[in-house]
């Protein structure tokens, strides 16, 4: 099936944050820089699991805390994903998958069809992973979820070390996003005829 790439531009700027996104859901380059050194290496390994083209240039209040541009990013991407994916005609709609990262095992599932939903089921061992709060991943996947418009489930397994959870995840959602957005040029993928 011959389609156009489906790609999103998007540059948000509040008064905590500036945030200049691009992303490609059918691959490209990938550069993330957002001042937050262990969200720029979840991000970097996102794209490339997800075989997304990502290049993402955000600064924020990081002299506050990184909460600030964590959520801002999530919403960013959430954004740019919902444009990016447009009126989903032919997408698979759905995506899981279980993903070990060493001692963590974490699973995610997501329905791409604009039902909102957010369910996290991930307890951290320890509340930072370097300088990053932990607790952030949370809200980046919520942000990320509430400005896609998708169900997203995050369940951790199993898991004793921080860093690999939060990789797990966000490989995990890498996974089931690209399955999600898969063109299978099956049409719409709902009975009621709209994904919306
Ligand atoms: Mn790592």
């Amino acid at each position: 099936m011959i389609f156009d790439k489906r790609f999103s531009k998007i540059s948000r700027k509040t008064a905590e944050t500036s945030v200049d996104m691009s992303l490609c859901l059918d691959g490209g380059e990938v550069s993330v820089s957002t001042g937050v050194g262990f969200l720029d290496h979840m991000l970097e390994l996102f794209a490339r699991h997800g075989g997304f083209g990502l290049e993402i240039k955000a600064s924020g209040d990081t002299r506050v805390d990184f909460h600030h541009t964590a959520e801002d990013v999530g919403i960013t991407l959430g954004r740019a994903f919902a444009e990016a994916a447009g009126d989903k005609a032919g997408i698979n709609r759905y995506g899981s998958c279980l993903l070990p990262m060493d001692e963590a095992l974490v699973e995610t599932a997501v329905d791409f069809g604009g039902r909102v939903y957010f369910s996290w089921r991930v307890t951290f061992p320890s509340e930072k992973v370097g300088d990053f709060d932990t607790e952030l991943a949370e809200e980046f996947w919520r942000a990320f979820c509430n400005n896609s418009r998708c169900n997203l489930h995050v369940i951790m397994r199993s898991g004793s070390n921080s860093h690999h959870i939060a990789e797990g995840i966000f490989k995990s959602a890498a996974r089931s996003l690209a399955q999600a957005l898969k063109i299978t040029g099956n049409g719409i993928m709902s009975t009621k005829g709209v994904l919306d």
